[in-house]
């Protein structure tokens, strides 16, 4: 069977050869973030790391981290490593406290990223005779925007669909005969629902693959999609902070995502000392990008639980591979895709003037996640009137739906009745079992 690929000399490169290549390139770019971002600059100074000290990779491990908190009181310019007017775009997502978190893009970066995509979708069979239908949200969010990318690249015929609007999605799909479909897997699953209440079969959906990622997912959803909408279904991993989605993407094999390592160092280390741990060790993943000019991150901490792996894979590639994230070192939730943290649901109960007293419940009924939040009353607002704790509700619902950009449904419960915890409070009861 061909592989598929779409860098054939990159993504097949020997080890030796992909280590002088990183390691031309992360001298390179140390310099590039020590001579234009004073944060980082300042963090290596601490430190005592000069760019100097920088000959490869095997010194990388001497550099400082960055986390999602030195993005927020970098933001939005602090970490920007271009001048504004050589910057051609930004993503963004959502922050903890309401900062998001922006992205800058160079032209140079955006085709990069785009590179990136466009192998994700030639390894599940892309090619300029193919019909792409991206429904993974285009706008600040990285998943439309960076497929459509790829899909051009490629030559495929994209189509911009954005996420929702599922009947139209179904239309498109069959009257334009969409071979591949990108979009989360809770969309995929759903809309796979969708086409078979409406009668289709399997073979009568002209799709033949998709790539589905954004969320974590399971090899039984992995399954239930594949079978209903008769295709196989390939996994792929990103973030904003390193570009989107591209940064890993999955081959016929199933058995990991391949990073691309040409653009993204991947490390895992102890969460907890900050020790770089040998293959094969579960810990947190962190990325470096190489060669991107106007958002360079160095040994950023992703928050992801992951495990890397050089094991010969099947389809040729010797990009290292990654474990699909099995969990996460904070506590963000993803629902619908949708990047949740509890502190947020916290400010927002602040600036309304609740107290934060609240759980958080996740389910996924029909492969759709719900998100309900419950709130205890104040004894301040207290009434019993219907009316207007629906009202209350609502207006809440609207608050956190503008801090989210995802409506929760918010019930008001009586003070004092959700349980207090001796320890931790339980703030979130998920109950997707999606690891
Ligand atoms: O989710 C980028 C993306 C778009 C990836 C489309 C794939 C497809 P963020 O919104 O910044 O970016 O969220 C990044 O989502 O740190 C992981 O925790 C999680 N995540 C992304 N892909 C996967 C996946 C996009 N395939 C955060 N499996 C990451 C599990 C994933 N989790």
């Amino acid at each position: 069977m061909s592989q598929n690929y779409y860098q054939k000399e990159i993504e097949t490169m020997s080890a030796e050869e992909m280590k002088k290549l990183q390691s031309e390139k992360l001298v390179k770019q140390v310099k590039h973030v020590y001579e234009n971002v004073p944060y980082y600059r300042n963090l290596m100074d601490e430190k005592g790391v000069k760019p100097e000290d920088i000959k490869g990779i095997d010194d990388l491990h001497k550099l400082p981290f960055l986390t999602k908190a030195d993005l927020r009181d970098a933001y939005p310019y602090g970490l920007l490593a271009k001048p504004l007017e050589d910057c051609v775009r930004i993503h963004s997502t959502s922050g903890t406290t309401g900062k998001r978190v922006v992205a800058f893009y160079t032209q140079n970066d955006v085709d990069l990223w785009e590179d990136c995509c466009a192998r994700a979708i030639t390894t599940a069979g892309g090619t300029k005779k193919d019909v792409c239908q991206v429904a993974y949200g285009y706008g600040l969010f990285t998943g439309g925007m960076g497929l459509h990318g790829g899909s051009h690249k490629i030559g495929c015929l994209t189509l911009p669909m954005s996420s929702g609007n599922t009947e139209r999605q179904i239309q498109f799909m069959t009257d334009l005969g969409a071979t591949i479909l990108c979009c989360t897997p809770s969309y995929a699953a759903y809309i796979g629902e969708s086409l078979k209440e409406q009668g289709y079969k399997p073979e009568d959906i002209p799709l033949k693959a998709g790539i589905f990622g954004a969320e974590p997912w399971t090899e039984e959803m992995r399954k239930g999609i594949e079978k209903t909408l008769g295709i196989k279904a390939y996994d792929i991993y990103g973030l904003t902070e390193t570009t989107g989605p591209g940064v890993a993407f999955e081959c016929s094999e199933q058995t990991g995502m391949h990073v691309n390592e040409d653009h993204f160092y991947a490390e895992i280390i102890d969460p907890d000392t900050g020790e770089v741990l040998p293959e094969g060790s579960k810990g947190e993943l962190v990325f470096t990008s190489l060669d991107k000019e106007a958002f360079p991150l160095l040994r950023y901490r992703t928050r992801d639980i992951c495990v890397l792996s050089r094991k010969k894979c099947s389809c040729g590639r010797t990009l290292v591979k990654m474990a699909k994230p099995m969990g996460r070192t904070d506590d963000m939730l993803i629902i619908r895709g949708v990047n949740v943290f509890p502190s947020q649901i916290e400010t927002v109960l602040l600036n309304e003037g609740y107290e934060p007293n609240y759980q958080i419940v996740v389910d996924r009924v029909n492969n759709n996640d719900t998100f309900e939040v419950n709130v205890e009353m104040t004894a301040e607002k207290f009434t019993d009137k219907l009316s207007d704790i629906i009202a209350m509700e609502k207006s809440l619902a609207n608050a956190m739906k503008v801090m989210l950009g995802i409506n929760p449904s918010v019930h008001l419960v009586a003070p004092k009745s959700i349980a207090r915890s001796e320890g931790k409070a339980v703030r979130v009861i998920d109950k997707r079992k999606l690891i």
